[in-house]
């Protein structure tokens, strides 16, 4: 957390101050699980505003940080704090932060100059450190567990609900543990929505199945998709699932730190483009994940250009979405390394391993 704070206050020569706002940023920069509270940061101070819920719970876990203990009135202690920090300059989180509470910021601080800022402390978290790293492995490998113990229970008769309540009890039975994010089980057509919400449906056989599913440990978050199929599929799901599997092995293959975002993207989509498929993989071909289910890089045509560093967690998730038969998606999770990259997620993904015989 030390090392994390130098990092940004090295980032802060234009301003006297930082207000952080942001859950995930305030977490990654001090340690603290609670779900309120400012963090005030300049040169020589770090504090960390909060409610009479988290008192202790600071102490406890935000130990490079002094408590201000403000209730729940942090706008009408902001001055004050500001003044003990001789603050001045005092930049915000313009992509967190509502137009209301600046509002009121500046109602209140009415001498302050306010700045605002955006991604320096989302920059920062997109190279992990060992030890955030070690927190997503055990994320993928409770993942992989839990997908292995819950696809055991597919059969005919099994709803797509049914199989998300597999996900979440095989979460909790392996190790205590919740989804990261709403588990997708989408069958047959509903696959062709990439964000799919689950029915009570019978899953029918021979229609692929999109799982998309992922534990949450220690605010890391874990993310995989397979595309099943419950008995035999047709020769259409053989070659779609084949080509998607290529261009994910593509990515794989050639991603290397100092590529850009867009480069990254498009190892895979020119697989899929030069099959004729590529107005169906219309989205981008991957996020960083971490505290965030989605966060920074973006593997995207759209991305900025961005290369891409030594220890960003990414995941690589191309698919082919075809409304009138369904969708496939490959996702794993990866570490950029400096010859290449690490893949974190071990669920199999050759053909054969996704048929769940009838
Ligand atoms: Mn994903």
């Amino acid at each position: 957390m030390t090392q994390r704070l130098t990092y940004l206050r090295e980032s802060l020569k234009d301003l006297d101050a930082i207000v952080i706002s942001q859950p995930e940023n305030r977490r990654y920069l001090s340690g603290f699980t609670g779900s309120a509270g400012f963090l005030l940061i300049s040169k020589d101070h770090a504090l960390l505003a909060t409610d009479f819920r988290y008192y202790t719970q600071v102490k406890q876990e935000a130990r490079n940080f002094d408590l201000a203990e403000v209730g729940y009135e942090f706008t009408k202690h902001l001055p004050d704090l500001l003044a003990q920090m001789g603050a001045q300059r005092v930049g915000f989180e313009a992509h967190h932060l509502t137009f209301t509470e600046l509002e009121s910021w500046k109602q209140t601080a009415p001498n302050v100059e306010w700045i605002p800022t955006t991604s320096r402390v989302e920059d920062l978290r997109t190279v992990k450190s060992v030890s955030e790293i070690e927190t997503l492995k055990h994320a993928v490998h409770i993942t992989d567990r839990a997908f292995a113990q819950a696809t055991d229970g597919l059969r005919p008769g099994t709803t797509e609900k049914d199989l998300v309540w597999a996900f979440k009890t095989a979460l909790h039975t392996i190790d205590g543990r919740v989804p990261a994010f709403d588990i997708i089980v989408a069958a047959g057509l509903a696959g062709a929505k990439p964000h799919a919400k689950p029915s009570d449906t019978p899953i029918p056989e021979g229609v692929p199945i999109v799982i998309d599913m992922g534990a949450l440990i220690d605010g890391y978050h874990a993310d995989m998709t397979r595309t099943l199929v419950l008995g035999q599929p047709d020769d259409k799901f053989r070659e779609l699932y084949q080509l998607v599997l290529n261009a994910n092995q593509a990515a794989l293959d050639g991603i290397r730190p100092g590529m850009t975002d867009v480069e990254a993207d498009a190892l895979s989509r020119s697989v899929i483009e030069e099959a004729g498929y590529g107005d169906f993989f219309g989205h981008g071909l991957g996020h960083g994940v971490g505290l965030a289910i989605h966060e920074a890089p973006k593997l995207a045509t759209t991305s900025p250009g961005t290369p891409l560093k030594i220890g960003m967690a990414i995941t690589i998730e191309p698919g082919i979405y075809l409304p009138d038969w369904g969708g496939i998606r490959i996702e794993d999770l990866i570490i950029v390394r400096e010859a290449g990259v690490e893949v974190l997620t071990q669920t199999p993904k050759d053909l054969e391993a996704q048929i769940i015989p009838v």
